[in-house]
């Protein structure tokens, strides 16, 4: 398979608390046909792509939170995605929460080849925001209430021609996490993203949200020697600003496309993995220049 080919991300705009799964799984496949007819072998689809962004609301009762999760993969309102992809050749990358046969909840990816087939997943590590209410803030951020961390670890699966690492959200501002899959030999990393454009604990950074979604992804992919595909929901959700900024990253840090609106729209890219080969053969070699022994407090436990 060749190295060489195009990628897509597919940002979402916004999905409405009383938006189906059905009208969702639609939107997406439209852009699934765009992305196709670019030529892509990939389309990326953000964090939680099929529903509202629901940690922005409080509850205790269980019955109210789990009707946003996925009890299977794919489900009846999403096995029209997984036809689509096969119909079209293309594979995706699918944002979800999943609620497992033993009751756990995680926020999820899963990366689906070009027959439909789920080829990896990954389960969000960085879980950001609080677990009880906060009086304060305009809109909540429960995503340590409603998910475990993930339990996967950061894993890299060969395909498209490639060895191919996700994350998401939260988890590209880390560099642990790139390192993480970087050393794993990722070549691409899959993402999305729902980042409010206000940060109520810090508002003082509120007009650098696009900024450091930039930075976090350019620096991840340029640091690792890797391709990144960076997608948002986006726009503005139940009364809440999403930014957008949906990019494809080069290994040397450069941006090769970006979305411009706040809504539904393809952005894409032809990619060539070997290129990965100019950063980690030489600034980021790893095996000639790193020095784990003396980076022993990144992985110290916390106190
Ligand atoms: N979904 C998600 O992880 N969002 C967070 C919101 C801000 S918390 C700093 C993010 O990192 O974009």
């Amino acid at each position: 398979m060749s190295r060489s080919f195009v990628v897509a991300g597919a940002q979402l705009g916004p999905i409405a608390a009383a938006e189906s799964r059905a009208s969702a799984v639609t939107r997406m496949i439209e852009l699934m046909r765009e992305a196709a007819a670019r030529g892509a072998r990939l389309v990326v689809f953000p964090e939680l792509a099929l529903t509202t962004f629901f940690p922005r609301w409080y509850t205790e009762a269980p019955a109210e939170i789990d009707r946003w999760f996925e009890t299977e993969m794919p489900s009846a309102e999403t096995r029209r995605l997984f036809e689509a992809a096969e119909t079209l050749g293309i594979g995706f990358h699918l944002g979800y929460a999943e609620l497992t046969p033993e009751g756990r909840h995680f926020n999820t990816a899963i990366l689906v080849d070009a027959a439909g087939r789920i080829a990896g997943k990954y389960r969000k590590i960085h879980l950001p925001g609080h677990r009880e209410h906060e009086d304060w803030r305009p809109f909540q951020h429960l995503e340590k209430r409603y998910f475990e961390k993930g339990d996967l670890g950061f894993p890299v699966f060969d395909a498209f021609g490639g060895r191919i690492g996700m994350c998401i959200c939260n988890d590209r501002r880390w560099p642990e996490t790139w390192r993480m899959l970087g050393l794993g030999g990722a070549e691409l990393v899959c993402l999305g993203y729902n980042t409010p454009l206000h940060y109520p604990p810090a508002p003082e950074h509120d007009h650098l949200q696009y900024f450091h979604n930039a930075l976090s992804v350019q620096a991840g992919a340029y640091q690792n020697g890797l391709w990144a595909v960076a997608v948002a929901k986006a726009g503005r959700e139940e009364g809440c600003d999403l930014i957008g900024g949906s990019l494809i990253a080069a290994p040397t840090g450069e941006i090769v496309a970006q979305a411009s609106t706040t809504g539904d729209e393809v952005i894409s890219a032809r990619i060539d993995l070997d290129r990965c080969a100019e950063i980690r053969a030489n600034v980021f070699n790893f095996a000639l220049h790193r020095e784990p022994q003396d980076y022993a407090l990144i992985t110290a436990p916390r106190e």
